[in-house]
């Protein structure tokens, strides 16, 4: 496979190098770290990997505010403008995201122009060591942005994702206006309106254990409100 796998990082120091072994055990992977000038040093240690692994690592050190949204909107159009790889995934660096699913998803977006790798496809929830309250915050939250955007995914908050490149080009990347989990919902509901094809795989979500969660209250309100902000914007005027 011809596949890009852009990861954005925020001290990620233990869990980076067992993610870049994860995903370089498939043949034509890459890796563009995004890292946000991670205070723990994960940066340099990405820096260290990309020189073990010639030609197949690479790594943006941002500078300025940092975020999950701002890095991928940096590492996607990064991916788009080399316009190497034929599929481009996001992904997280924390472990939560198992490698060994890229070929399925690589192998759905043959025929789809996004495939998210969802926990909800078998009604359940497919997820590892999550406390209740976070499976239903989890839970409530997609229903909140199906029953507000009418999205037919069943994980519109999934980090886990693949795209055609071509589709991923016709994307308002840069216009985005969201950070955290918000973020992957605004991309979800502009690759909606544009009629792109989306698919879900099935994945199982385990959750970290090392390293810290930036999951914070700021990012649970922004996801509240850009459902609202999304079906308003794209409201034809007249
Ligand atoms: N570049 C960059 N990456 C970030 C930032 N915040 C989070 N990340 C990365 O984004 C991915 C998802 O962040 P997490 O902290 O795991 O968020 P989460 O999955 O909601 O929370 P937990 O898994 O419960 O800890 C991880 O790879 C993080 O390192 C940021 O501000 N900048
Ligand atoms: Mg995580």
């Amino acid at each position: 496979m011809n596949l890009l796998v852009v990861t954005p990082t925020y001290n990620e120091r233990e869990n980076l190098p067992v993610l870049a072994a994860g995903v370089l055990k498939h043949d034509g992977a890459r890796i563009l770290v995004v890292d946000d000038g991670s205070p723990d040093g994960t940066g340099a240690i990405a820096d260290r990997l990309a020189l073990e692994n010639p030609g197949r690592i690479e790594v943006m050190h941002r500078t300025g505010p940092r975020g999950l949204g701002r890095s991928y909107v940096d590492g996607l159009q990064h991916a788009i403008r080399e316009g190497r790889a034929e599929f481009i995934c996001q992904m997280d660096a924390d472990l939560s995201h198992n490698p060994e699913y890229l070929p399925d998803m690589v192998r759905a977006a043959a025929d789809r122009d996004l495939v998210i790798g969802s926990r909800y496809t078998n009604g359940g929830v497919s997820v590892v060591n999550w406390p209740l309250n976070r499976i239903l915050l989890s839970a409530f939250g997609n229903r909140y942005i199906r029953f507000v955007t009418h999205l037919a995914a069943s994980d519109c908050t999934s980090g886990f994702r693949c795209w055609r490149r071509e589709a991923l080009a016709r994307m308002p990347i840069a216009s985005m206006v969201s950070d955290g989990y918000a973020f992957l919902v605004e991309m979800l509901y502009e690759a909606h309106i544009r009629g792109l094809r989306i698919g879900e795989v099935p994945i199982i979500f385990i959750e970290r254990r090392l390293g810290q969660s930036k999951l914070s209250s700021n990012v649970l309100i922004e996801s509240l409100i850009m459902p609202w902000r999304l079906v308003l914007r794209s409201r034809p005027t007249s």
